[in-house]
């Protein structure tokens, strides 16, 4: 098989540039590991940010997020029983953010690009990317028990954190920067309408509890767990238990339960490699980089690489010039290790470390505190959570 552009992986990253590729006229050929129900069934990130939204809609994805979506202008801190709202359009010159699950973006990405698009083939497992400093780098892969080689001008690993593309980078170039967390979310689906109008992050001593949504009938809330903790290890009435003393407020307010249809945990990491480089081999999203939850960046992210990609392979197409794809990583980095930054705030912020002394519980507060009375403390929450430019 040949194609111009060899993406691997149907997550977020690898469907939107294919999408994008498609409409700029540039080919390409999609390879995923997994089956289309496991991808489009995977409970992963609940909010688009401006951008991300304006990109999807631009690229003629966006239709059912603009009917299903759910446009939210700010969310609420909750902190010592007290609730504070960041307003984003008033901080931020009226941005805002979208809930629209992961799982419905990949797929209206997927129902389009089997439309219109070119080859997406499920199942079909990368074994390694070669040639990536030659002029035709080659994707072995695996597909209905047969081996083949895709030959391509380019090769973007969308491989997630898992996969196989940061592997052909040579052991020399590669910089990695990391830290784990002591502590993992454990998120549920639950049938039953969202007990606030928008998202509520909420800082309490016994830990970070999240009060998140999928539908006006379906909510999606997290728990701060101890890293390694297994989903079968808390029973529904532990959860909803843990969730409302977490939530708890000095005012009426009350979290409606409802039946549990789905139980997973998360583990907490920052993770980044760089260069996103590497000859014709470019990373994108996960494969690249990777944010703990709590500033809702990871998918956005992932938009972020793959926009600034894509417009680095027109550019190039249409001018000759591989100025931008020679500016690739060092563009992406510049808003990721922003991202990085802001998911690290707000983590520690609102997390309670298992080596926590009281001295940082009273920082977390002062943090908190600061956030609620100053304006200019509230934008940088504000900015950073809408979403940085795309440029
Ligand atoms: P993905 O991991 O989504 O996709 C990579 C794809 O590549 C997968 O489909 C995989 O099967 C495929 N693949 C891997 N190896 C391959 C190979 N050798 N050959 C072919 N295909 C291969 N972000 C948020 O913003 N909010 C959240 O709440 C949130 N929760 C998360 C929960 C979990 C459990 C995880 C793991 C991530 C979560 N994230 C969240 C982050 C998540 O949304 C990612 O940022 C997003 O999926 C990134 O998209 P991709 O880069 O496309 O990677
Ligand atoms: C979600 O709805 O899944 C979600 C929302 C906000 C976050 C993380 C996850 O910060």
């Amino acid at each position: 098989m040949r194609t111009t552009v060899g993406i691997i992986g149907a997550g977020p990253a690898g469907l939107l540039l294919a999408r994008l590729l498609r409409r700029a006229g540039i080919e390409s050929v999609v390879l995923e590991s997994r089956d289309r129900a496991y991808v489009e069934r995977r409970q992963r990130a609940g909010i688009l940010e401006q951008g991300t939204v304006d990109v999807l809609r631009a690229a003629g994805a966006g239709e059912r997020m603009d009917r299903e979506g759910l446009r939210h202008d700010g969310i609420e801190l909750r902190f010592d029983r007290r609730r504070h709202r960041v307003d984003f359009p008033g901080l931020t010159g009226g941005r805002s953010v979208t809930v629209y699950a992961q799982t419905e973006v990949c797929k209206d990405l997927i129902a389009l690009q089997l439309e219109e698009g070119g080859p997406l083939l499920f199942e079909a497992e990368a074994l390694v990317v070669e040639g990536a400093e030659g002029d035709r780098p080659r994707i072995p892969f695996r597909h209905q028990g047969r081996e083949d080689v895709l030959e391509c001008e380019y090769v973007v690993g969308c491989d997630g954190f898992w996969g196989v593309a940061r592997k052909a980078f040579p052991d020399g170039i590669s910089r990695v920067f990391e830290r784990s967390y002591p502590y993992a979310w454990l998120g549920i689906l639950a049938d039953v309408a969202p007990s606030h109008d928008e998202l509520v992050y909420a800082r309490h001593e016994r830990g970070f509890a999240l009060l998140s949504m999928r539908s006006p009938a379906v909510s999606r809330l997290y728990l701060q767990v101890p890293a390694g903790t297994e989903a079968g290890q808390w029973d529904d009435k532990e959860i909803w238990e843990e969730l409302e003393r977490r939530l708890e407020t000095d005012d009426d307010w009350r979290l409606e339960r409802g039946p549990i249809t789905q139980k997973s945990v998360t583990p907490m990491r920052s993770f980044v490699h760089e260069p996103m480089r590497h000859g014709r081999l470019f990373l994108a999203g996960d494969a690249a980089h990777i944010v703990p939850p709590t500033g809702a960046k990871g998918l956005n992210l992932a938009a972020g690489d793959v926009v600034t990609l894509a417009r680095a392979l027109v550019h190039e197409r249409e001018t000759g010039s591989p100025e931008l794809l020679d500016a690739y990583s060092a563009t992406c980095l510049r808003r990721v290790w922003q991202a990085e930054r802001f998911s690290y705030d707000m983590t520690t912020l609102l997390h309670r470390a298992p080596d926590a002394t009281p001295f940082d519980a009273r920082l977390q507060l002062a943090r908190l505190e600061r956030i609620a009375s100053s304006r200019a403390a509230e934008t940088d929450l504000a900015e950073a959570y809408t979403g940085f430019p795309l440029a």
